[in-house]
């Protein structure tokens, strides 16, 4: 197959062929044409086939975008990207903005161009874009002119970041986005790329340390399209998605800009959606998908009411593992019965999931179809079901790390090892039991932090809490955990007994907190993730 990159950077790069997973493509949607651009099959594609009047994307303060409006604006943008900015196909084009309606059209317009789109989260600083900027040798930059401080920064010292466009600012700014689209009214033919040239770079969100650099074909964007939401989320073309993971994650561009798009639905796209502007944000659009995760739930779940009122219809928990006391509440509070997945970004999107009907209380679920996975031992081997081991799973779409070793430990004998402890029931449903490095030992006893927090969550005090395992003399490690209180709870010595005394009659005694710290909130990622091992450093 022809690649159509000039800038071959991205496949120099990619992980030799012998340390690549197995990628299958036995179902008949994933039967894929050597030549695919995924920005045209997508956009391009819903123009010709008459949606170009439908509603595509909405955000507040009255934007409202057809489908032609988003082609019409990616268009210009990919004509400034090529005769502007020189891109050229194969370069890297940083992203930077909140989730808004030009970030995606930017998105389009990268990938038209058959460059390779680096979308990042908007929270992200100087020294989180500056290795960001280097690995993926970013060569241009589209930033929301609200962010561009901490990105001159960075593209001042760089040696390859040069020619920068900033959006959403004053449009008579030499560099002004918006200025320059303004002289490039005429259609953008799509590069007619091979279906496995890269088309986007998506660094992991990192709970831990450096980030790597995950690297996805244009086949890969249409293979997560045909393989979750047709057989898990099953939307309809009425209906409208909102949600809050960035698009800049890979949960948030597939939720909340690909998946909508590839059945002619519409998305609503908030730049700040925190729990209660979400919330509002639900009513006033009419939204029925949601996409956000666990502690968002819990944090919205005091306005189920409101929620009955709305059209909401489906929500999808992902990025975190979902308590049972969580989905109940939910439940309890909406009505909807959630959709718990779990994705990751060297994978693109959700490979283990459950339809509401068929969700169980503590699993996330099978995998989706398109995908296999099993629980192995540390030799590789296959444990039966009810043993706890590693989750390895394999399909159209799998791990490629942009010149990393690290790529040795996600794939191994050409499956994908996503670092979760996960068990399999006689059913074949996957139970989430923590991180494979997450396993705290205490006194020899393995305890998964997962399980801990689930029960906790029950009490009534508790409206977030993390547990790890700390140092101790005695016992190796002990358990430890960090709780926000529900308002009206005092953290004092009664509540730390009461919640001890909780726990050990809820789960096994040995598992129950010896330490207890309560906080205002709890560390966490962009993505919503705990970060463990900021708790720990606590201790
Ligand atoms: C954890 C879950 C239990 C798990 C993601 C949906 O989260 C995403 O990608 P990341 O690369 O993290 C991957 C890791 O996050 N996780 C995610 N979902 C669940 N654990 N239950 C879940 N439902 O440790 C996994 O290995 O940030 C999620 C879609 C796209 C994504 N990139």
């Amino acid at each position: 197959m022809t690649s159509a990159h000039v800038d071959t950077f991205a496949r120099d790069h990619l992980p030799p062929p012998e340390q690549l997973p197995a990628f299958l493509f036995e179902l008949p949607a994933l039967q894929f044409p050597a030549r695919l651009n995924c920005a045209a099959a997508l956009l391009d594609r819903a123009c010709a086939q008459g949606w170009g009047q439908r509603l595509c994307i909405r955000a507040p303060g009255g934007i409202a975008w057809t489908y032609a409006d988003l082609q019409a604006h990616a268009d210009r943008i990919a004509h400034v990207l090529v005769r502007e900015m020189g891109v050229v196909p194969g370069n890297r084009v940083l992203l930077r903005g909140a989730n808004t309606p030009m970030l995606a059209a930017c998105w389009f317009a990268v990938v038209k161009a058959g460059a390779i789109a680096v979308t990042t989260m908007p929270l992200l600083r100087a020294p989180e874009l500056r290795p960001i900027v280097a690995r993926a040798r970013i060569t241009h930059a589209l930033c929301d002119a609200a962010l561009a401080p901490a990105l001159e920064e960075v593209a001042a010292e760089s040696d390859t970041l040069r020619t920068l466009r900033f959006f959403g600012g004053d449009a008579q700014d030499p560099r002004s986005l918006e200025g320059a689209m303004a002289r490039h009214a005429d259609p953008f033919p799509a590069v007619d790329t091979a279906a496995d040239d890269c088309c986007l770079l998506a660094f992991t969100s990192g709970t831990t340390g450096v980030p790597k650099a995950t690297m996805h074909f244009h086949r890969d964007v249409m293979a997560i399209c045909a393989c979750w939401p047709p057989h898990v989320l099953r939307a309809t073309e009425d209906d409208v998605f909102i949600g809050s993971p960035p698009l800049g994650f890979t949960f948030g561009l597939g939720g909340l800009l690909l998946f909508p798009m590839a059945i002619g639905a519409s998305t609503v796209l908030i730049d700040k959606p925190s729990p209660p502007v979400l919330v509002d944000a639900i009513r006033d659009f009419g939204a029925t998908v949601l996409f956000t995760a666990p502690t968002s739930y819990r944090a919205m779940a005091p306005r189920g009411d409101e929620l009955r009122a709305t059209r909401l219809r489906k929500c999808v928990s992902a990025g975190e593992a979902l308590a049972a006391a969580t989905r109940a509440l939910w439940r309890e509070a909406t009505g909807i019965e959630l959709i718990d997945g779990i994705g990751a970004t060297e994978l693109l999107h959700i490979f283990i999931s459950a339809r509401e009907e068929d969700s169980r209380p503590g699993a996330t679920g099978t995998p989706v179809p398109g995908y296999r996975a099993r629980v192995v031992d540390a030799d590789g081997c296959e444990v039966p079901a009810g043993v706890v081991g590693r989750l390895a799973v394999q399909g159209p779409t799998g791990c490629r790390y942009l010149d990393d070793d690290r790529q040795r430990e996600y794939v191994r004998d050409g499956w994908n090892y996503t670092g979760d402890a996960y068990v399999m029931d006689t059913d074949g449903y996957f139970h989430y039991q923590g991180r494979t490095d997450d396993l705290i030992i205490s006194a020899g006893y393995n305890i998964a932090a997962p399980e801990v927090e689930a029960a906790l969550l029950q009490h009534e005090a508790v409206a977030e809490c993390g547990v790890v395992g700390v140092p101790d003399e005695e016992r190796g490690q002990i358990v430890k955990a960090h709780v926000v209180l529900r308002p009206g709870h005092e953290g004092d010595a009664a509540t730390v007994q009461a919640l001890q005394e909780f726990l050990k009659a809820t789960i096994a005694p040995y598992k129950y907190p010896r330490a207890i710290a309560f906080h205002q909130a709890l560390p966490r990622t962009e993505t919503g993730k705990l970060q463990r091992f900021k708790l720990r450093e606590l201790a």
